[in-house]
C-alpha cells in the first residue's frame, strides 16, 4: 500500500460527489441557492452524513449547527486535525464556493480509509454553519461561535428578513436529520486546513494550479438604518419631506467617495438596500442598508471604519440614522508551519504552488484565532464567484485534494 493517501484520491468519486451536491439547491442558471439552515442546506447535510456514515465516520453537530464527520485516530484524546469549509451559498451562488473544501476533506478521509492508513490523531471534517451571511447576518457564524468570537446566545437570536431566528431554523434542520452526537465547543484542535477556490483571477492568469494562502484581508461590516416619514408622493411638499431614501443614497454616495482609494485596495460594497414601505407613491419612511468594508492593512481599515458613522450622520438631513457595526475582523496571517506542510506536500507531488493572500473571507481566518490554520487555493475561471457562472476544473480540484490529503495525514499521523 502507498505510504500517502494522495495516491488513493479517487477523481471519479470526487466528481460524482460534486455533481450530487451541486444538484441540491441548483438554480436554472447553473449555480446554487443553498442558504444557511434552509431545506437545501439540510438536504446537503443529510447527503454528507450518509456518505460519511457509510465509511464509518462519526457524524456530530455542535450547538451552533456546525456539522462534523470524525475519522477516529488511535489516540482519540489527542487534539484533532480538522478540515472542511461550508455547504451554504449565496442566493445566486456558485457550485464550488465552500462545497469544494467540504468534498475535498471527505475525499481525503476516504483516501486514507482506502489506503488503510491509521492516524494517531482523529481527523474531523467540518461543514461550518452560515459562512456566507446572506440569510442571517453576519457570516461565519458557526466558526465564530466555536472560536469564541461570538456567543451562542448572540447567534441563536439573529433573525432573517421573515423573522425566522437561527435557533428555530437550526431546530427545524436538525429535526430532518438523524439524531447526531453533540460535539463540545471545547474539543481542542491541533491544526485546521481548508481547501477553497481562489475567488480571484491570479492563479488562472499565471497558469499555476495551486495557491497556499498567506493571509486574509480584514473585514468590517455594518447595518445602517435611516428613519424618515411616509408621505403622499403627490401632495407632500418637498420642503416638509423626511425622505429616508434620499438620505440613504446621499450617505452611500458620500461613503463611496470618502473611502475610494486610487490603488483599488479599499473594497466598499453596499449589497443590500431595503426600502419601506417600498410603494411607488409613498415617500420612503425607512431604509436599511448593509456595508461590507475590507482592506489588507488592519490599522488603515480601522481608520476607514471609524469614518462610517460620522459620514452617515453628516448626510442624514431631517432623517434619523443608526449605524451598527456587525463585524470588525482584523487581517489574519496563516500559520507558517501549516503553510510549510502545504508547500512540502505540493513539492512531493510535483504540483506547482504559489504563496498568495486571500481577498475573500473564510472560516479558516476565524479558526486561526484558536489553532494553527492554513488554506489551499485552486483556480476558478476568471475569478468569477458569488455568481452562478463560477467554475473550476476537475484536475485542479483533484490536485488540491491530493495535497490536502497528504497534509492532513502528516498532521495526524
Ligand atoms: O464574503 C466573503 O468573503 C466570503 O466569500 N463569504
Ligand atoms: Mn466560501
Ligand atoms: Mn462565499
Amino acid at each position: 500500500m502507498s505510504a500517502l493517501p494522495s495516491s488513493h484520491v479517487d477523481a471519479g468519486r470526487l466528481q460524482r460527489r460534486f455533481e450530487a451536491l451541486s444538484a441540491i439547491g441548483a438554480t436554472a442558471a447553473g449555480g446554487v441557492d443553498r442558504q444557511a439552515l434552509s431545506a437545501a442546506d439540510a438536504q446537503a447535510q443529510a447527503l454528507l452524513i450518509g456518505w460519511g456514515s457509510a465509511r464509518g465516520f462519526t457524524a456530530a453537530h455542535d450547538a451552533a449547527g456546525n456539522l462534523f464527520l470524525r475519522r477516529t485516530g488511535t489516540h482519540p484524546l489527542e487534539p484533532v486535525v480538522m478540515s472542511g469549509s461550508h455547504l451554504d451559498s449565496q442566493p445566486t451562488g456558485g457550485r464550488y464556493d465552500g462545497a469544494y473544501g467540504v468534498l475535498a476533506a471527505l475525499e481525503a478521509l476516504e483516501a486514507m480509509e482506502d489506503a488503510q492508513l491509521a492516524c494517531s490523531r482523529s481527523i474531523e471534517l467540518v461543514a461550518w454553519m452560515n459562512e456566507e451571511g446572506s440569510r442571517f447576518a453576519p457570516g461565519m457564524m458557526g466558526s465564530a461561535v466555536l472560536a469564541g468570537v461570538r456567543t451562542l446566545a448572540q447567534t441563536l437570536c439573529v433573525a432573517d428578513v421573515r423573522g425566522v431566528t437561527v435557533e428555530s431554523a437550526l431546530r427545524a434542520l436538525k429535526q430532518t436529520l438523524p439524531a447526531l452526537a453533540d460535539r463540545p465547543f471545547s474539543a481542542p484542535i491541533h491544526a485546521y486546513v481548508e481547501a477553497h477556490i481562489e475567488q480571484g483571477p491570479v492563479l488562472e492568469r499565471l497558469g499555476i494550479p495551486l495557491g497556499v494562502v498567506t493571509a486574509i484581508q480584514g473585514k468590517h461590516t455594518f447595518r445602517v438604518d435611516v428613519h424618515g416619514e411616509a408621505a403622499h408622493a403627490g401632495t407632500a411638499p418637498r420642503s416638509q419631506r423626511r425622505d429616508a431614501l434620499l438620505a440613504a443614497t446621499a450617505m452611500v454616495q458620500a461613503l463611496s467617495a470618502a473611502l475610494e482609494d486610487d490603488r483599488d485596495e479599499v473594497k466598499f460594497t453596499v449589497g443590500r438596500f431595503t426600502v419601506t414601505p417600498n410603494a411607488p407613491s409613498v415617500v420612503p419612511r425607512h431604509v436599511s442598508f448593509s456595508i461590507d468594508l475590507r482592506h489588507p492593512d488592519t490599522e488603515l481599515l480601522r481608520a476607514l471604519s471609524a469614518r462610517v458613522a460620522p459620514i452617515c450622520e453628516a448626510m442624514r438631513g431631517s432623517c434619523e440614522v443608526s449605524v451598527e457595526r456587525l463585524v470588525a475582523a482584523d487581517a489574519v496571517a496563516f500559520d507558517a508551519g501549516v503553510r510549510e506542510r502545504i508547500h512540502a506536500a505540493a513539492t512531493h507531488l510535483d504540483v506547482q504552488i504559489l504563496d498568495m493572500p486571500s481577498l475573500a473571507g473564510h472560516d479558516a481566518g476565524i479558526v486561526s484565532r484558536i489553532a494553527p490554520a492554513g488554506m489551499i487555493f485552486i483556480p476558478c475561471r476568471e475569478g468569477i464567484t458569488h455568481h452562478e457562472e463560477e467554475s473550476a476544473q476537475m484536475p485542479h480540484m483533484v490536485d488540491g485534494t491530493r495535497v490536502l490529503a497528504d497534509v492532513l495525514y502528516t498532521l495526524a499521523r
